[in-house]
């Protein structure tokens, strides 16, 4: 799959704000510094498209990019980040359930997990609730290159069990490096093929 063209549209700070429900839309969404802005560059194939910041907690609005003049990625903000007024972080975790709620053209939520420490009870909350949401959603461990040894194995392993109890079938995962560039044309791919209608997609059948 090529990457043709990848624009940036709009950063939304509300539902109301957000473009024509035109184009499938995939989002992304984790833990603050869990690596989603790093990821959907990967995924754009544009270096700085969405601003990685050392800063966690960067990304308070939804950030729409268009890819191929087909489909959308979108950058939403992390969830769990206590170093915000109250105010600040309850209209941006409205912002987040009125778009994962009631967005029409949600193709697929990937939920990012970070495969570098032990599951978080933040990132188990959120699958429960997008499962009971009965929102398309897939799993997307990141930083695979992070942990020593087989720990980021270890760490999958123990979240897919923990899990497993709220689903029939085990979601569907992906284990990605943005710095080694692991899983990520795998995950690029399955994307596109899913924009395209392809009944085939891993991600349709869910
Ligand atoms: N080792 C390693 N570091 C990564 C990887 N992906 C991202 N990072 C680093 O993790 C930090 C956070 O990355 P971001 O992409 O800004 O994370 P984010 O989830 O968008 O963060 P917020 O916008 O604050 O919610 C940055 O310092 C990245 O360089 C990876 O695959 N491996
Ligand atoms: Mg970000």
């Amino acid at each position: 799959m090529k990457i043709t063209s990848a624009v940036f549209d709009v950063s939304a700070p509300d539902f109301a704000s957000c473009p024509q429900e035109t184009f499938p839309e995939f989002a992304l969404i984790g833990r603050s510094n869990v690596g989603k802005s790093t990821l959907l560059n990967r995924l754009a194939e544009k270096r700085d498209l969405a601003r990685v910041s050392g800063t966690p907690g960067f990304t308070k609005m939804l950030n729409f990019y268009t890819i191929n003049r087909r489909w959308r990625l979108v950058d939403l903000p992390g969830y769990g980040f206590a170093k915000t007024s109250q105010q600040e972080r309850a209209r941006y975790t409205r912002l987040i359930e009125d778009y994962l709620l009631k967005r029409r053209n949600l193709a697929c939520v990937l939920v990012l997990v970070d495969s570098s420490i032990p599951p978080q009870a933040a990132d188990l909350d959120f699958v429960q609730w997008i499962g009971r949401a009965d929102r398309p959603f897939a799993l997307v461990f990141t930083k695979e290159d992070k942990a020593k040894g087989n720990k980021a194995m270890e760490h999958i392993e123990q979240f897919m069990g923990a899990v497993a109890e709220w689903f029939e079938e085990p979601p569907l995962m992906f284990v990605t490096s943005a710095k080694n560039q692991i899983g990520v044309r795998e995950l690029q791919h399955t994307i596109a093929q899913a924009a395209s209608g392809d009944p085939d997609s891993d991600l349709d059948e869910r």
